[in-house]
């Protein structure tokens, strides 16, 4: 029954496969095939075009629809405890940077994550990632940052190695030392972030991420600290990406595009002119509806910003704080009913745009002949079904690199 590995798999008579292939308005393919061989994509096509192929193996996915795997670019994946305490304190009126200020919010996570050892943060990043594939996510982002010290912050990233090793997801990852002052640096905020700097410098040497990102917020991180940190960032050789404007219209969006980032990440509260340079710059726009949800603030406004020229990707921000689920799924449903994104606009924004805000657009994203064979068998009749069935598991079957996962 197991293939050999070189042997080409066909998946066939697919009522309706989205290649998501870059184009403004992607057209589906109805009764369609996917024709793979090493993981590889090796041709998709429509009808009987298949039987080129007498000797491959065919898996019948009839009547299914097929998407490409969806990518996560935004989490803080690797972190222990909870902090359900802070839900109870916001619901009796203390906002998000309040209980930071406390000594909270973030803080609370790193006392914990210190405190974890190496095989405990691997088994609870492990279980959230099985639940992630679960929910048809094939590639994740993943930032540390719950270290805010040298050895705690090395630990967070090789998680992310060892399991990028042996979990079937593709994850990325992101140096983020810069996610909140310590308690410890209270008043030598240079001191701390000059500390980051050789931290990120070992990161290079060790090669344990590809991205530097930075907390620019109000009470957090400034516009001149996060410019200066980002530009040592990218001399070493990292690509950049801002936590921009999530509270506060700091002005992250625009140094973003200064910076050439791969990714402005957040923007509820961007400055129309900064959303207006996005839109002409490659930076992509990283929107994350749970968050607004959870932390009850309005939504990023996608129609503006895709008005504008913006890319806009759409991922989960799964973080113990502020968005506390790795349900892609509702991510994209709610950017259909409250960011009033289409379909496709949403689909396109959590594969191929996605994959473009963590720099994979060669290998993932797309369904199209070269790329890495990650897909997902959804369970309903149409697109349009997948965001009207909300709050659901709508995945029947997850692939990547042409195997089956779940
Ligand atoms: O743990 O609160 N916004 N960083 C910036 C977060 C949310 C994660 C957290
Ligand atoms: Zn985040």
């Amino acid at each position: 029954m197991c293939p050999a590995e070189n042997k080409i798999s066909v998946f066939y008579k697919v009522n309706l496969l989205y290649p998501v292939n870059d184009l403004e308005d992607f057209k589906p393919i109805a009764n369609a095939y996917l024709a793979v061989k090493e993981g590889k994509i090796i041709e998709v096509g429509s009808g009987k075009g298949y039987e080129k192929y007498p000797e491959a193996n065919f898996i019948s996915l009839e009547g299914k629809i097929i998407v490409p795997g969806f990518i996560d670019a935004h989490t803080h994946l690797v972190y222990a405890g909870s902090r359900e305490k802070e839900m109870i304190r916001k619901l009796a009126g203390e906002s998000y940077l309040d209980i930071l200020k406390s000594g909270g919010g973030i803080l609370n996570t790193v006392k914990e994550t210190r405190e974890a050892s190496f095989g405990e943060l691997y088994s609870k990043a492990e279980a959230t990632l099985d639940r992630m594939l679960a929910f048809g996510i094939t590639t994740v982002e993943t930032k540390s940052g719950y270290g805010l010290d040298f050895e705690t912050e090395i630990k967070q990233l090789e998680v992310v190695k060892a399991l990028n090793e042996k979990h079937p997801l593709t994850l990325v990852s992101t140096f983020m030392g810069a996610h909140a002052l310590p308690d410890s640096y209270k008043d030598k905020r240079e001191e701390y972030l000059e500390l980051m700097k050789e931290v990120l410098k070992v990161v290079r040497t060790r090669n344990l991420a590809s991205f530097c990102d930075i907390f620019c917020e109000e009470g957090v991180f400034s516009i001149s600290e996060s410019k200066d940190f980002l530009e040592f960032a990218k001399e070493l050789g990292f690509g950049v990406k801002i936590h921009a404007d999530e509270m506060t219209p700091l002005g992250g969006a625009a140094l973003a595009v200064e910076l050439k980032a791969t990714s402005a990440e957040h923007l509820l509260a961007s400055r129309d002119e900064d959303l207006r340079k996005l839109g002409k710059s490659d930076t992509i726009a990283v929107l994350l509806p749970l968050t607004s949800f959870y932390l009850d603030k309005p939504f990023g406004n996608a129609r503006k910003m895709i008005d504008y020229g913006c890319n806009v990707a759409i991922a989960s921000d799964y973080n113990p704080g502020s968005s506390p689920s790795e349900n892609l799924q509702l991510a994209m449903q709610l950017a259909v009913l409250k960011m009033k994104m289409t379909p496709k606009e949403v689909l396109k924004a959590v594969t191929i745009n996605a994959a473009k805000a963590i720099g994979l657009e060669d290998t993932k994203g797309s369904l199209v002949p070269g790329k890495d064979a990650d897909f997902v068998v959804l369970d309903c009749p149409n697109l349009d079904y997948f965001f009207y069935r909300f709050g659901i598991n709508l995945v029947e079957k997850v692939y990547i690199k042409g195997k089956k996962v779940t």
